[in-house]
């Protein structure tokens, strides 16, 4: 019986308790959960902005090791370490066989259900079903993920620096590599350098960028921020961002520019801070009856402005997972820099509060 952080309902605390956890069927896999980090997302389900089925086991960015094999499942032994990926990747589908995976049709319906591919979950308490969020489930000593949603890595790379890649690496990394189009030199600015923003200033480092402008409210932000590569840092509660950051590319905005806070404001500010002809991708999930003001004459036809949504970094979670593993290895991916608390699960909460003062890069919980 493995304890888990239950969302019960928008607005009330997560409750940890003891639940129950089926076998998993046929292309399923039961992981034993070694870290997860708690991401924005987690809070976002808890707090309404992200519309998730509830009551549901939080928890959506981990590692754990394989404990058993549902039938039909290949690639993956019991004893492999696996990071679990919130959009299980079919492969096949009308977007995987288009290179689009992170649209995966296969992995939208657990993701919109709450349940595994079939529509159903596998924890229970007294016999009710209890959902999932996102196929994963991971705030629990114990999981049943769809196969397709475990990637193996190297057993070398610690559990609570690999459960980050399942999340924030592979959005912000992606969402700089993938999503957008960063040539030799660029200015790029980030908005929101949280645990996944941070990882979009690495990640646009890594695509050749020029200037990388870090922007966010908490200097502990910006120290962070300037560690993981950005090259200028901009505090909007001391200075006019917009013209702070239009004076540093000379007068024109940046050619990419990223929002990863996921508030209307920002996501103006961010479209305001793209040069005429750059890009500007949307990261940070906002309300999901936000709205935003635009002027489409300017910023879309005179201006040439485009806007990329990105979804979990665009990636591949089958080729990024160990493409990110083997830079780490390497020393060319900071990811043991983005814990700033190991944590147990009894802590879920206070590391709610934790996110919502800033005070954290990533709290990891590690069940040892
Ligand atoms: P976080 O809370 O760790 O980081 C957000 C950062 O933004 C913090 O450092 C804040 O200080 C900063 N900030 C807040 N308000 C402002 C402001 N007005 N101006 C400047 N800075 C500000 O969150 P996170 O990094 O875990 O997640 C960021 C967003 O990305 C969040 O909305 C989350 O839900 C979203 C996300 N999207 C995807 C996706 O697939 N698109 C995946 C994962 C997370
Ligand atoms: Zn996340």
């Amino acid at each position: 019986m493995p304890k888990a952080a239950v969302c019960e309902a928008v607005g009330s605390p997560i409750s940890v308790q003891d639940v129950d956890l089926a076998d998993p069927k046929a292309g399923e896999v039961r992981i034993r959960t070694r870290a997860a980090g708690v991401c924005h997302s987690d809070l976002s389900v808890q707090n309404g902005t992200l519309l998730q089925p509830i009551p549901a086991v939080l928890g959506h960015e981990g590692a754990g090791v394989v404990e058993q094999i549902g039938d039909g499942v290949q690639g993956l032994e019991v004893g492999d370490h696996v990071v679990v990926s919130w959009v299980p990747q079919c492969g096949e589908c009308f977007f995987c066989s288009r290179s689009e995976p992170e649209l995966c049709e296969v992995g939208f319906e657990a993701l919109m259900t709450g349940g595994l591919l079939d529509g159903t979950a596998r924890f229970s308490r007294g016999g009710e079903p209890l959902l999932q969020m996102a196929a994963a489930g991971l705030f629990s000593e114990e999981t049943i993920v769809p196969a397709i949603g475990a990637v193996k890595i190297d057993q070398e790379i610690p559990f609570s620096s690999a459960a980050l890649i399942g999340c924030g690496v592979l959005t912000g990394f992606g969402a700089a590599v993938n999503t957008a189009d960063i040539a030799q030199g660029d200015n790029v600015v980030v908005l929101g350098c949280g645990g996944v923003g941070l990882n979009v200033i690495q990640g646009a480092n890594h695509a050749g960028a020029g200037r990388v402008i870090a922007v966010d409210m908490l200097d502990s932000k910006l120290d962070l921020a300037q560690q993981f590569g950005a090259t200028d840092i901009v505090n909007p509660t001391e200075v006019d961002a917009t013209q702070r950051v239009m004076e540093l590319t000379g007068g024109r905005g940046a050619d990419v520019a990223f929002e990863v806070i996921g508030l209307e404001a920002t996501i103006e500010q961010t479209l305001a801070m793209t040069r005429r002809g750059g890009q500007a991708v949307l990261v940070g999930v906002p309300d999901m009856e936000a709205t935003i003001e635009v002027n489409p004459s300017m910023e879309f036809l005179v201006g040439e402005k485009q806007v990329r949504g990105c979804w979990y970094g665009s990636s591949n979670t089958h080729h990024d997972v160990p493409m990110l593993a083997a830079l780490y290895k390497d020393g060319k991916l900071k990811l043991d820099e983005l814990v700033s608390a190991k944590i147990t699960l009894d802590e879920v909460n206070e590391a709610f509060t934790a996110i919502e003062n800033g005070a954290v890069a990533r709290s990891v919980i590690t069940f040892d």
